[in-house]
């Protein structure tokens, strides 16, 4: 046979298993899985190597204004880049909708921006003003560019969408098969929260995670759900950062709600103590939902085990603690004018590899269904996600002995800090793949701008969903909604 390239001699990862064999790769597709295959123009020797597919980046914030007007660091052409390195073949960042401005403006603006990418990327909609436009015509053209989720805030004036709002987008998207994400955090708790810390003055960036309660998170996520299930449409928690928040989805699920929700490496690796650092330094802790306690992590770690979340997502949202970013609006500034959130697309799964599967948390199995194989699943990426003949040669090949220390020189990104230098970890991806070009190799960037592709998606995979009907709405009937 006439292959492209031949990985051979390394352990191949799945989802559901492992085996030692070769990967063929002609095209851009992976063509053969064998114990041993000849041939390939070019062979990549594996030995002592895992072959997994390349990462699925779900959660990640790119060329993206927040709601407040700060840009992030990260254009597609970074943020692919630091990805890539980081062992992830392709991305999904967020298409975020200011008020007042189309769906297919806020598409034709995310396509200016995407064209630098190395990696394959899609978006997930932000929809901030669900208009009758947006609901009736706008989403489904979105939809039928196979831009097949849709996510909305329950925080922030400028973005929390009411619950009338969100069942609306959850109408409109389940009649499409589209999958809704959700930030859940209790706006008024919140600002309420804010006003109380500013009455006593008390300002500094470790309020921010007192500003925030667990329980603001907990009440969202249910209601969330509860608003969900009306109608019967699929839900994406994203960030969860809480245990209560983790046993509520956790039985949720259990109980048929069409529900998937994410963690991401922050809530395990870090604590709501490292926003005490002092002068600003804790500003680069911020993030919401903000760092939790100790115990936290060892639940979250627990729920990842047991199944409770699909995905760990990185939350990539790069802003530079500088003043065109964390201190856009001064140095000396209280927490609510500070930009939060923080990097981590390029360490997502070197952590996760390191602290999960090295330390026996999780298998190996387990991590390919976290990183990668889950997100193709629950987001329509039909051609990626699994090493198997006909799909996409997204590869990463994985030295799993290498130890490392994390630092910012290492993350290929634009920005100033990463909160996880210093850690020690074990893991890291040689060799990453997209579409069977080597992107990434031992250390060296081999992609040049634009190389990657958007690629549009199905709807959301259902299967092992039951779902719930409330008895007193059937969504069949479309009590006069904007869908006919
Ligand atoms: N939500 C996110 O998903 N990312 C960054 C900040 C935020 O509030
Ligand atoms: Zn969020
Ligand atoms: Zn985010
Ligand atoms: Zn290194």
């Amino acid at each position: 046979m006439n292959f492209d390239t031949v990985i051979h001699g390394g352990t191949i990862v799945t989802a559901d298993g492992q085996f030692n064999g070769d990967v063929a790769i002609t095209e851009g597709r992976i063509t053969a899985i064998a114990e041993t295959l000849d041939g390939g123009a070019e062979r990549i020797d594996a030995g002592g190597r895992l072959v997994m597919p390349g990462g699925i980046e779900a959660h990640a914030h790119i060329a993206q204004e927040s709601s407040s007007g700060v840009m992030t660091a990260d254009d597609y052409l970074s943020g692919s880049i630091s990805a890539a390195f980081g062992g992830n073949s392709s991305f999904i960042p967020f298409a975020a909708q200011q008020r007042g401005q189309s769906v297919d403006d806020v598409i034709a603006t995310y396509d200016a921006r995407g064209a630098r990418s190395v990696i394959d990327y899609s978006y997930h909609l932000i929809i901030s003003d669900p208009t009758e436009e947006v609901l009736r015509d706008q989403l489904p053209r979105a939809f039928a560019r196979g831009i097949t989720s849709f996510k909305v805030f329950m925080t922030y004036d400028l973005m929390n969408l009411g619950d009338g709002g969100m069942l609306d987008i959850l109408e409109v998207a389940r009649h499409h098969g589209a999958i809704t994400m959700v930030h859940a955090e209790n706006n008024d708790m919140v600002k309420w929260m804010n006003r109380r810390l500013a009455d006593k003055g008390l300002t500094a960036p470790r309020y921010h995670a007192i500003s925030r309660p667990e329980l603001a998170e907990e009440e969202a996520i249910n209601r969330a759900i509860q608003l969900a299930k009306l109608v019967d449409a699929p839900l994406f928690i994203v960030h969860v950062s809480t245990a209560g928040g983790a046993e509520i989805v956790r039985r949720e699920k259990f109980n048929g709600a069409k529900l998937f929700a994410e963690t991401c490496p922050q809530y395990l690796a870090l604590t709501r103590e490292d926003l005490d650092r002092p002068g600003m330094e804790g500003a680069k802790y911020m993030c919401s939902p903000p760092l939790r306690g100790h115990d936290t992590q060892e639940t979250l770690w627990h729920h990842i085990a047991m199944g409770t979340f699909e995905s760990v997502s990185s939350d990539h949202a790069p802003y530079r603690a500088d003043a065109t970013g964390k201190f856009l609006n001064g140095t000396d500034v209280a927490y609510p004018k500070i930009a939060n959130g923080m990097p981590g697309i390029a360490t997502r799964l070197p952590y996760l590899f390191s602290e999960g599967v090295v330390k026996g948390r999780i298998t190996p199995e387990q991590f390919v269904a976290l990183s990668s194989t889950n997100a193709a699943k629950t987001f329509g990426c039909t051609t990626k996600g699994r090493i198997a003949p006909g799909m996409d040669a997204d590869i990463a090949i994985w030295n799993p002995d290498v130890t490392h220390t994390v630092t910012q020189a290492d993350q290929h990104d634009n920005m100033d800090y990463t909160p996880f230098e210093g850690m020690v970890l074990t893991g890291l991806p040689e060799v990453v793949m997209n579409r069977g070009r080597t992107i990434v190799s031992h250390g060296a960037l081999k992609a040049t701008e634009g190389m990657g592709r958007f690629f549009g998606r199905a709807p959301v995979d259902l299967r092992g969903k039951p779902g719930f009907t409330a008895p007193e709405f059937d969504p069949s009937q479309n009590f006069g909604s904007v869908l006919r």
